[in-house]
C-alpha cells in the first residue's frame, strides 16, 4: 500500500462490501447518463481556473444526480464534488466525486472520459489527510466499470452486468505492469490549464521524453490511473490533481499491486505518481521538480 493516512477508522467487512456495490452502481448510473443523454449541441456552460477549464451542463447534471443518489442511500456521509456540491457529514466517511473526468474530451466528443466515485476516510479537503477505502470508475465509452475496496483487489466488469446477472460475466482482475526499466516504460501524463503551469510541465517533459519509451496524454486522470492498474501503461505522473480526479484511481492502482505516491509521501495536487513497485521511484524522480 502507498502513502495512506494512518490511524483512520476504516469500514470493514459487510459495510465495505456494501459501499463498493453502491460505488459501482453510482458510477455506472452517472456514466450511462452522461453518455446516453449527451446533447447533440453541447456547449460550455462556464469556465473555472482559466477560459479553457470548462464546465458543461452535463458536469453539473451528473453531479446533481450523484449528489441525490448518495444522500438517498447514505444521508450521514459527507460529499466533496468537483462542481461544488459539498456536504459535511457526521459518519466519518466522505464521497469524493468527479461527475465527468476528462471534460474537454467530453466536450469534443472524444471517447476518453470517466465518472469517478470514491469513499474516503479522513479530511477530504486537505492534502495527505485522507485515504480512499472504496472506489469505482465508469468508462462510458468502453461500457466498463473498474472498482476496488480496500484489501479485496481491483476489478473490471462490463457495465451491462451491474444490474442484470453479475455472475454472467465474472469481473476481470486488474494487475499493474511489472516493467522495471525506465527506458522501456510507457508513461501517461497530463497538464494543467494555466499557461505558466503548462510551460513548467513542458520543461519537465523535455527531461522525461528521452528517458522513457514514450508518453500518453489521455486527458482523464481517472482513466490514466485505470491504465496503470490494468498495465496498459507502465506509469502515470501529473501535478495539479484534485481529490476528485485522484481518489478512486488511487485505490484501484494500489489494489492492483501498484504504488501511488506524491513528491514525498501521499499523492495530491503537488504531484501524483502511480506505477508498479519497481518503477514508481525512478518515475517520481523524473517528475519531482515539477510544481503545480
Ligand atoms: C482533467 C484531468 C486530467 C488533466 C486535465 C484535466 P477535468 O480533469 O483528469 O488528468 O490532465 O487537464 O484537469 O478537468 O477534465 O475534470
Amino acid at each position: 500500500m502507498g502513502a495512506a493516512t494512518p490511524d483512520l477508522p476504516v469500514p470493514t467487512g459487510d459495510e465495505l462490501a456494501a459501499l463498493e456495490v453502491l460505488c459501482i452502481e453510482l458510477a455506472t448510473t452517472a456514466g450511462r447518463f452522461i453518455r446516453d443523454e449527451r446533447p447533440d449541441r453541447l456547449g460550455v456552460a462556464d469556465t473555472k481556473s482559466t477560459d479553457t477549464d470548462v464546465v458543461t451542463v452535463m458536469d453539473r447534471r451528473s453531479e446533481e444526480l450523484l449528489h441525490r443518489l448518495i444522500l438517498e442511500a447514505r444521508p450521514d456521509d459527507g460529499i466533496l464534488g468537483e462542481e461544488g456540491a459539498d456536504v459535511t457529514g457526521s459518519s466519518g466517511l466522505t464521497w469524493v466525486i468527479d461527475p465527468i473526468d476528462g471534460t474537454v474530451n467530453y466536450l469534443y466528443d472524444i471517447p476518453a472520459y470517466a465518472v469517478s466515485v470514491a469513499v474516503v476516510v479522513g479530511d477530504a479537503s486537505g492534502e495527505g489527510t485522507w485515504t480512499p477505502v472504496v472506489g469505482a470508475i465508469s468508462d462510458p465509452s468502453l461500457r466498463l466499470v473498474h472498482h476496488a475496496r480496500r484489501g479485496a483487489g481491483a476489478w473490471t466488469r462490463p457495465e451491462a452486468t451491474i444490474e442484470s446477472a453479475p455472475e454472467s460475466a465474472p469481473p476481470r482482475r486488474l494487475t499493474v505492469s511489472q516493467e522495471d526499466r525506465l527506458g522501456r516504460s510507457l508513461v501517461a501524463t497530463g497538464f494543467g490549464y494555466a499557461a505558466e503551469v503548462r510551460a513548467r510541465q513542458a520543461e519537465i517533459l523535455t527531461r522525461v521524453l528521452p528517458q522513457v519509451r514514450d508518453i500518453r496524454r489521455i486527458g482523464s486522470a481517472a482513466l490514466d490511473l485505470v491504465r496503470v492498474a490494468e498495465g496498459s501503461v507502465d506509469a502515470y505522473a501529473e501535478s495539479g490533481l484534485n481529490a476528485w480526479d485522484l481518489a478512486a484511481g488511487w485505490l484501484i492502482v494500489e489494489e492492483a499491486g501498484g504504488v501511488v505516491v506524491g513528491r514525498e509521501d501521499a499523492p495530491g495536487k503537488d504531484l501524483t505518481v502511480a506505477a508498479g513497485p519497481a518503477l514508481v521511484e525512478p518515475v517520481r524522480r523524473l517528475f519531482v521538480s515539477e510544481a503545480p
